[in-house]
C-alpha cells in the first residue's frame, strides 16, 4: 500500500501540459430538483426498489447551493482541470427556449473556474433525460436526438468561450443498455429489442452535436467520452475467446468504432434483425464527424466463457476488487489503450474517469483510504506505460470529486476523492485526495 502517488521520473505524464482533473456530473451531486423540469432520473428514483438504499437526487451533495465552496475546494486539489456535466432539463425549458436562470448557474461556474485558471470540460449529457422527452420515447425515438442537437446549439452559444472542451454524451453504453436493454438504470425500459435501437440515436445524437459544436464553438476541443470494459476469455479455449470477441463488439467496439471508422461491428449480422437498430442513409457519416479528442472511462475488466446458448456468460469478477464488486486489474486499462491505439486512428486521449468505490471510514476526522491511493497508483501506472508504448494521452480525470450518487447504488458506494457526510454536507479530504493534490502540484 502507497500514501504518496509517484510516476518515473521522465514520464510524459510529469509534464506541465498534462492536465490533471477531478470529474462529477450533474445529476450525480446537484439537488436542486425543484428549480428544473424533471428527468428520468427523478422519475425513476420514485419507483419502489430501483435504488439500493430507497434514494434520490432531490438533495445530492447540495452542489445547488454549495457550489462556490466546491469550486473553492476543487481549486484547494491543484488540479488544472474540472469536468463537469450541464442538466438538460435546467438549461432548456420544455418547449426548447433556454432557461435563463437555469443557464447563470453554469455560467458563475463557468467564470469562477476561469478566474481560478481552471479548465472546464463540460458534458452536455451525464444521463438527465428531460423526463417530457422520455415520454415521447426518450432513446427510443429519434426526434430526441434532434432534440439534443437543438439544446447543443443553444447552450454553446449561451457558455460562449468559458469552456475548454465539450463532450457530447458520457457512456452512451450506459445510457443505452443500462437504461433500455436491462433496465437498471433510467428509465427502466428491459428488452433485448431495444439497447442497440436506443444506442443508434444516442450516437446520431452525438454527431448531430459535434456538426453544431464546429460552427458554434470551433476552438474548444470537442468529442465524446465513452466507457470500456475489456473482456478477456475465461481460457484459451475457442469458445471462451470468441465469447469475449463477442461481448467486446457488443459492448466496447459498438460505440467506438461508429463514431471512427463510420460503422458498426460485423458482429451485427449475428444479432437478430429485430435487434438491429434503424439507420437512416447518412446517419453514419453524421455518426463519424471528426473529434478533436476521445474520453477514456475505465474501471476494472470482465471475463467470459463461452455457451452454446447465449452469445457469452460473465464471470463471477476474481479479487481483488472494489466495494462494487469491480476486479482491480490495471493491466487491462494498459491493454486497453495499446489495443485501441492500434486498431483505430485515435484523436487525442482525455481519461475522463478512473477511480474507486472503496469502503472508506472516517476515523477521528480522516480517511485514510490507502487502498484508493493504491487503485490510483496502480492504474496511473498503466496510463504511463501505454503512454510510453506510443499512446497519446494527454490528460486524466479522478473520478470523482466527492462522493456522490452513485445511480442504482444510491450513496452506499462512495468513488470521492472527498468524503461527503450527507447529514451536514461538511466535506473532507480523503488521504487519496491529499495524494493526488501531492502529485499534481509536485509536477
Ligand atoms: O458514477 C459513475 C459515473 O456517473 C459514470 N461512470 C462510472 C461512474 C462509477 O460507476
Amino acid at each position: 500500500m502507497t500514501v504518496k502517488l509517484t510516476l518515473p521520473t521522465q514520464s510524459k505524464m510529469l509534464s506541465k501540459d498534462f492536465v490533471y482533473g477531478v470529474a462529477t456530473a450533474s445529476f450525480q451531486i446537484e439537488g436542486g430538483t425543484k428549480s428544473r423540469l424533471p428527468c428520468i432520473w427523478d422519475t425513476f428514483c420514485d419507483i419502489p426498489n430501483k435504488i439500493a438504499d430507497g434514494s434520490h437526487g432531490e438533495i445530492a451533495c447540495d452542489h445547488f447551493n454549495l457550489w462556490q465552496d466546491d469550486l473553492e475546494l476543487i481549486e484547494s486539489l491543484g488540479v488544472d482541470a474540472y469536468r463537469l456535466s450541464i442538466s438538460w432539463p435546467r438549461v432548456i425549458t420544455k418547449s426548447g427556449e433556454l432557461n435563463l436562470e437555469g443557464v447563470a448557474y453554469y455560467l458563475n461556474i463557468l467564470d469562477i473556474l476561469i478566474s481560478k485558471n481552471i479548465k472546464a470540460f463540460v458534458t452536455l449529457y451525464h444521463w438527465d433525460l428531460p423526463q417530457h422527452l422520455e415520454d415521447q420515447g426518450g432513446w427510443l425515438n429519434r426526434d430526441t436526438a434532434y432534440k439534443f442537437r437543438d439544446y447543443a446549439h443553444l447552450i454553446s452559444q449561451a457558455l460562449g468561450n468559458r469552456v475548454y472542451s465539450y463532450a457530447t454524451l458520457n457512456e452512451p453504453f450506459c445510457s443505452a443498455f443500462l437504461g433500455y436493454e436491462v433496465g437498471v438504470h433510467a428509465p427502466g425500459i428491459v428488452g433485448k429489442e431495444f439497447g442497440k435501437k436506443a444506442a443508434h440515436h444516442l450516437l446520431l445524437a452525438h454527431g448531430l452535436a459535434m456538426e453544431v459544436l464546429a460552427k458554434n464553438s470551433p476552438n474548444t476541443l470537442n468529442g465524446i467520452v465513452l466507457n470500456f470494459t475489456p473482456c478477456y476469455p475465461e481460457s484459451d479455449s475457442l469458445i471462451d475467446i470468441s465469447a469475449a470477441a463477442f461481448a467486446d463488439d457488443y459492448f466496447n467496439q459498438w460505440y467506438i468504432k461508429p463514431v471512427l471508422d463510420g460503422e458498426y461491428p460485423e458482429m451485427m449480422s449475428q444479432l437478430p434483425t429485430e435487434h438491429h437498430p434503424e439507420i437512416h442513409e447518412g446517419d453514419m457519416a453524421i455518426i463519424a464527424h471528426p473529434m478533436d479528442f476521445l474520453g477514456v472511462n475505465f474501471y476494472s475488466r470482465a471475463i467470459y466463457r463461452g455457451d452454446e446458448e447465449e452469445n457469452f456468460i460473465q464471470i463471477d469478477a476474481p479479487e481483488p476488487r472494489t466495494d462494487m464488486g469491480w476486479e482491480i486489474y490495471p493491466k487491462a486499462f494498459a491493454e486497453l489503450l495499446v489495443t485501441l491505439n492500434d486498431k483505430y486512428t485515435l484523436p487525442p486521449i482525455y481519461i475522463t474517469e478512473n477511480g474507486a468505490a472503496m469502503a472508506d471510514k472516517m476515523v477521528g476526522g480522516v480517511i485514510n483510504d490507502l487502498d484508493r491511493v493504491d487503485y490510483y497508483q496502480q492504474h496511473l501506472n498503466a496510463v504511463n506505460d501505454a503512454v510510453e508504448l506510443g499512446v497519446q494521452v494527454h490528460g486524466y480525470f479522478a473520478w470523482s470529486l466527492m462522493d456522490n450518487f452513485e445511480w442504482a447504488e444510491g450513496y452506499l458506494k462512495r468513488f470521492g476523492i472527498v468524503y461527503v457526510d450527507y447529514d451536514t454536507q461538511v466535506r473532507t479530504i480523503k488521504a487519496s485526495g491529499h495524494a493526488y493534490k501531492a502529485l499534481i502540484t509536485n509536477r
